[in-house]
């Protein structure tokens, strides 16, 4: 397992062991703080930066162990951003029967936004992703993901893994949708690390490795300093024409893209781990069938 550095106190979604879920602040799988009882993350993510910031300053002290389940409830909408990091747009060229349109966006001022998943599409923490059963060519992509208020300000950040089809959006980009969204294509977590305590978020460090048989199968590292976007400039097309009441988690893109012909299959586990954000680990399986 990977070591996380500098990770603050997290906000999560918990379970106690009287089995409430709550919100809480975690360090180390134990709650230091609990926010106010019947608290959901939606309607935490509707009130402004400062509002949260007070509830946090003003959480009841805690020491018990808890659960963390996935940070994400409600109405709340999990979004990606798409070929912003030079490594995603030359694997979409090298997979792509139309590989000019990921050229032009990756320079272009407009981003690629795409629709990623709803709360029961995620995975939590240990809890399994899934590569689809009709696909021949699939892989997990690590993300910094905003975790972004009503009100468009970005209010913490986590970890996101945007399992893809290669093959099928390869095939076409019109099948983007089926290539990104179904149930337990995304992961989560492990908890959410506010914006107040990342003093820069583009110093952020990404760490991947995919586990087959008990052994490591690759890994890999990169930084968001290779990002070639501003993050206010993904959220700020997001909002544009939209709203988000319950709050939005909008994953920034992967730089970590296994060669070809890496695929994941059923029984690896996916380790993400990203500097100030935590660890987050997944079981993969394949097929929502075997989904547990
Ligand atoms: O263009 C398709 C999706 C790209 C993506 O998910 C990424 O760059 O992370
Ligand atoms: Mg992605």
């Amino acid at each position: 397992m990977y070591h996380p550095r500098n990770m603050p106190t997290q906000i999560a979604r918990v379970q106690t062991m009287t089995g409430d879920v709550r919100l809480a602040l975690v360090r180390d799988g134990a709650a230091s703080a609990y926010l106010p009882a019947g608290l959901s993350l939606a309607e935490a993510l509707r009130l402004r930066l400062v509002q949260l910031q007070a509830l946090v300053d003003a959480a009841e002290p805690a020491d018990e162990p808890v659960r963390t389940l996935v940070p994400i409830d409600g109405d709340t909408e999990v979004w990606a951003a798409g070929v912003t990091y030079k490594r995603s747009e030359e694997a979409r060229v090298e997979e792509s029967a139309t590989p000019d349109i990921y050229t032009y966006v990756y320079r272009a001022e407009r981003p690629e936004l795409f629709f990623k998943a709803n709360a029961r599409r995620v995975a939590g923490p240990q809890e399994a992703v899934v590569v689809r059963a009709d696909s021949t060519w699939d892989v997990p992509e690590p993300e910094v993901a905003l975790v972004v208020n009503s009100s468009a300000e970005i209010v913490g950040y986590t970890i996101g893994n945007d399992v893809s089809s290669r093959s099928i959006e390869g095939e076409n980009p019109l099948y983007l949708p089926q290539a990104k969204v179904y149930a337990g294509c995304c992961a989560l977590g492990p908890g959410i690390t506010p914006a107040w305590e990342v003093a820069d978020p583009y110093a952020l460090g990404i760490r991947m490795r995919i586990e087959r048989d008990s052994a490591v199968y690759w890994q890999g590292e990169t930084t968001m300093r290779e990002f070639a976007r501003r993050l206010e400039d993904l959220v700020s097309y997001l909002f544009r024409e939209d709203t988000f009441p319950d709050g939005v988690i909008l994953s920034t893109g992967t730089a970590l893209v296994p060669d070809s012909p890496f695929t994941l299959e059923g029984g690896d586990v996916v380790e993400i781990d990203i500097d100030e954000l935590g660890t987050l680990r997944n079981p993969v399986v394949r097929g929502n069938a075997t989904r547990g």
